[in-house]
């Protein structure tokens, strides 16, 4: 067939939680054989609509700019060497088996993402517990929405990020968003803010910084990082103060106000402003435009999330949508916007530390026969909970000692990334599947390169909950395997040949048998069905509340008559502000902030081998306010140095009045002299173990001339 003639295949971009619909054409000559990027507006979530990433996506499918064969680390040179997929599986196969003949098998890790398919987090967490026997699994979710998904567990009694679907925000009548820069992290979303004004909404928006976001807000509060938990304290204290709580709903559907009411009048608004810098009638018009429209949403990102106390925090602001009667009803509610492509749904099938697939906890005896029984093995010998993201990674070189790892660049995206960087070179054996040679793939012994999501089929859960479909539109080069092939492969060579299949919907199939019943229940999702429905919201059992199977039309609004605790209501929580864990002194006088910038992703892996995104953000940058630099003697785009505990960063100013004095911000997208993780805090949160991204205390220096020059 001539490439004019091929269908357009429809499928979803490779990055964000988003997940936007978009179209692949295939294309011949002028262009050479690819795909393009089409609109695809069918799809609701997005409407046709891209941002730069997902537009430029294939760009990285072409054979020069990624990974085209295995490299194996020669013995001799020291130097990654092209090899044979048998060579690389063997070398790797070996590595893991020896580590664990030779210091158990919890001395062999894995750590996955929360970019990886359904298919493949489900294949990844079986392999770790199954074919590895080990406990220690983690993934880079827990540095992403770990917190809010504890905090949801503990009130709701069910992790799904948004409990109703994006389209609702529009409609609603006033929305608090959280530390969320949603103009640059998801932009095709900001259309439901635009409509939420549109329709009489407000819009509240609490950041640090006046972002892109924030300028679209009725009301910009701008708190000193690490301080939301008393914000939220704050307006629920204002809430009482002024005799807003909905009494009915607090009596008919929750549980322990009396603990949340008292632990919030003890946050006066006055103590508030002094903790957050937030004036007490900027507080006090906050709590009137949540409370005077007839609904209202909470929404929260990492700016709350990423902290020592990034559980409590969104319980907080959970606390307050309950006690207005905001939650569990149409058009209110607390929702948490995911990050990664799969966030929501790498968080449910059993790359975590705790858990087994379907959202079951790996403690659980009744979860363990459940799921042992799908994948045919005693359930006596399934391992136990694991360690968090940070710690295992803190801990190799030193109990563990051989690390598989799949879809995650923890050298850039870890707190404390030179002591990350540091423990990943003292292992004594590193295998990494990636698509580039990104920053930690170039430590690896063995390194795998893997297919692309336009080249292989799979599912992803959006940050709505609704499951989607991502189609094969193009063969992979023949250098390359999927991840699941990888899986497959090793499985082999570890005698473990049955039960890692490489057909996704084969693996889509088992998992759907191993979620039924659990709190995240795929089972009566099929890939036909995510085909012919624009997607399909979990919980979706095999059958109906009729007992008719493969008819249940899933569930995209949570909680309307009861939330998903044992007696039906939802829980407050009795929290106090705490301090972070690294406060501002005379030695590191500033506050650091960290977050993202429109054109890069992440670790940057992928997005900073995009020629136009990397022209459109070459480098880090530290953001800094006017009146700061005017002290320490900076210019805008001059070098500045960032010293925190952890360690130093160079990178330019941006000076701009959107910053507040005491705080600088950086992006972590890049590697080297400028990377923002050198500096981070990996203090965690007791319950969460999400690190401290978001607050450490710094000293901002000029860089000396000489230093410069040198
Ligand atoms: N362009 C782009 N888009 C992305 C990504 C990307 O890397 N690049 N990554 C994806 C992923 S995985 C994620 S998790 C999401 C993240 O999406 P967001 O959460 O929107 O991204 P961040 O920039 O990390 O943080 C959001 C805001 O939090 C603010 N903030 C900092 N400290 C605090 C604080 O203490 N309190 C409050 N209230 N706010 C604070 C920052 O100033 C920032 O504007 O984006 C997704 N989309
Ligand atoms: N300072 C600071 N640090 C942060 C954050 C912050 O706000 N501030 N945010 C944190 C958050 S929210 C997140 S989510 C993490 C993310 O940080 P990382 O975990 O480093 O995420 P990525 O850069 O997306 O890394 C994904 C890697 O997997 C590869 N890859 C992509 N798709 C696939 C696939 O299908 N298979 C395989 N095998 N590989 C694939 C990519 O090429 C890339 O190298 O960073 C965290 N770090
Ligand atoms: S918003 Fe997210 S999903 Fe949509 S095109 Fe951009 S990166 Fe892709
Ligand atoms: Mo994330």
């Amino acid at each position: 067939m001539n490439a004019a003639d091929a269908p357009t295949v429809d499928t979803h971009c490779p990055y964000c939680a988003l997940q936007c619909g978009m179209g692949l054409r295939p294309t011949g000559a002028p262009e050479g054989p690819g795909v393009r990027v089409v609109e695809r507006t069918a799809f609701p979530v997005n409407r046709g609509a891209l941002c730069g990433k997902g537009r430029t996506a294939p760009e990285l499918l072409a054979p020069g700019a990624r990974l085209a064969s295995p490299l194996v680390r020669d013995a001799a040179t020291g130097e990654l060497v092209p090899a044979t997929w048998d060579a690389a599986l063997d070398r790797v196969a070996d590595g893991l088996r020896r580590t664990g003949a030779e210091h158990g098998r919890d001395a062999v890790g894995v750590f996955g993402g929360g970019g990886l398919t359904n298919e493949k987090a489900y294949a990844l967490g079986k392999f770790a517990r199954v074919a590895l026997g080990t406990s220690q699994i983690d993934y880079n979710g827990r540095f992403c929405m770990s917190s809010a998904a504890a905090a949801h567990g503990k009130a709701f009694g069910l992790d799904r990020g948004l409990p109703f679907p994006l389209a609702d925000v529009a409609r609603t009548g006033c929305v608090i968003l959280v530390g969320s820069n949603l103009a640059e992290t998801m932009p095709p979303a900001l259309r439901y803010l635009t409509e939420l004004k549109e329709n009489g909404g407000r819009l509240i928006v609490v950041d640090p910084r006046r972002t892109r976001t924030a300028e679209q807000a009725d009301l910009h509060l701008a708190p000193r990082p690490g301080t939301d938990l008393a914000l939220a304290l704050g307006l629920l204290h204002l809430v009482v103060a002024e005799g807003r709580t909905d009494e009915e709903f607090i009596a008919a559907r929750t549980g322990g106000w009396e603990e949340a009411r008292a632990a919030a009048m003890a946050h006066w608004p006055e103590m508030v402003e002094r903790i957050t810098g937030i004036a007490v009638p900027q507080l006090r018009e906050a709590v009137r435009l949540f409370c005077d429209a007839e609904s209202s949403m909470v929404l929260t990102a990492r700016g709350p999330e990423q902290q020592a106390k990034g559980t409590d925090t969104v319980g907080a602001w959970i606390n307050l949508c309950l006690a207005t009667g905001r939650a569990g009803r149409k058009l209110s509610g607390y929702g948490c916007l995911t990050g990664q492509g799969n966030g929501q749904g790498g968080r449910e099938h059993g790359q975590k530390a705790d858990q087994l697939p379907g959202y079951r906890k790996l403690d659980d005896p009744v979860a363990r026969r459940h799921v042992a029984e799908v994948w045919d093995v005693d359930p006596d010998t399934l391992p136990g909970p694991g360690r968090s993201a940070y710690e295992l990674l803190d801990a190799l070189g030193g109990d563990i000692r051989a690390l598989l790892l799949m879809g995650s660049n923890p050298v850039v995206s870890a707190p404390r990334a030179a002591h990350v960087e540091e423990r990943i070179r003292s292992l004594d054996f590193l295998a990494v599947a990636d698509v580039v040679l990104s920053e930690t793939a170039a430590l690896a012994d063995v390194v795998l390169p893997v297919a692309q999501w336009a080249e292989e089929t799979g599912t992803t859960t959006n940050l709505e909950g609704r499951v989607l479909l991502r189609r094969r539109a193009l063969d992979p080069p023949p250098g390359v395997r999927t991840d699941l092939e990888v899986l497959s492969g090793l499985a082999a060579r570890l005698d473990r040949e049955k039960g890692f299949p490489t057909d996704p919907e084969e693996v889509f199939d088992e998992l759907r048998r191993a979620s039924a019943g659990g709190p995240a229940d795929y089972s009566g999702i099929t890939y036909e069905r995510i085909a012919a429905e624009d997607g399909v919201f979990w919980p979706c059992p095999e059958t109906d509340a009729a007992g008719r199977p493969g008819v249940h039309p899933g569930t995209p609004r949570l909680f309307l008559d009861r939330f998903a605790t044992p007696d039906g209501r939802a829980r407050f929580v009795p929290v106090a502000h705490r301090p972070a864990a690294e406060e501002p002194d005379e030695a590191f006088p500033v506050v650091l902030t960290t977050g993202r910038v429109l054109a890069q992703y992440q670790s940057g892996a992928q997005t900073r081998r995009v020629a136009e995104l990397n022209a459109a953000e070459p480098g880090p940058f530290v953001q800094l306010h006017p009146r700061l630099a005017e002290r320490l003697g900076i210019a805008d785009g001059e070098p500045v140095a960032v010293v925190s505990r952890r360690g130093r960063a160079v990178a330019p100013a941006r000076v701009t009045g959107t910053i507040r004095p005491d705080t600088v911000f950086m992006p972590f997208h890049w590697p080297g002299p400028g990377r923002a993780n050198t500096l981070t805090n990996p203090a965690l949160d007791p319950t969460s173990r999400m690190p401290e991204f978001k607050v450490c205390a710094v000293r901002v220096e000029r860089v000396e001339q000489v230093e410069r020059v040198g």
